[in-house]
């Protein structure tokens, strides 16, 4: 079943106390949080969750500020979950953004844009992997 999917509520919108208007978006757009924890990412950690990103001319930036601060990471559930996630939180750039969405709403600028998403079922997998062990994901039918 491809219903999983990845999200990270990032360090400026953490900063920026929307962490609770960013959950309650999550469950109004009927997603089933399946594990979330806050993590402070080291830079090493950054630059591995980010690792497709190496090379580009914003990865340093990106990578600084994912290690900047706290932030919450959480699998979420849903059908079609990568989709309608990112459907949810809007494009890349806040200001292409469209209205009502995660992005449009919190984001501060391109690259501190309030939320992450997966891109593919199979990174949704390998993101939620990468933060959560099998025990914290409390499975639901
Ligand atoms: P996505 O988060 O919408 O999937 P990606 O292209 O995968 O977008 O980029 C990952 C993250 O890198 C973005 O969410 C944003 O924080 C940052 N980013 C992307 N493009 C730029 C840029 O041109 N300048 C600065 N930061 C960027
Ligand atoms: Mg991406």
């Amino acid at each position: 079943m491809r219903n999983k999917t990845f999200a990270i509520i990032k360090p400026d919108a953490v900063k920026n106390k929307y962490t609770g208007k960013i959950y309650d978006r999550i469950l109004d757009a009927g997603f089933e949080i399946l594990a979330a924890k806050k993590v402070h990412m080291t830079l090493e950690q950054a630059e591995g969750f980010y690792s497709v990103h190496t090379g580009k001319p914003f990865f340093a930036e990106l990578t600084e500020f994912m290690s900047s601060g706290p932030c919450m990471v959480l699998a979420l559930k849903k059908e079609n979950a990568v989709d309608a996630w990112r459907e949810t939180i809007g494009a890349t750039n806040p200001s292409d953004a469209t209205d009502g969405t995660i992005r449009k709403d919190y984001a501060t600028s391109l690259g501190q844009n309030a939320v992450h998403g997966s891109d593919s079922h199979e990174n949704a997998i390998l993101e939620i992997g990468f933060f959560f062990s099998q025990a914290e994901l409390i499975q639901t039918q």
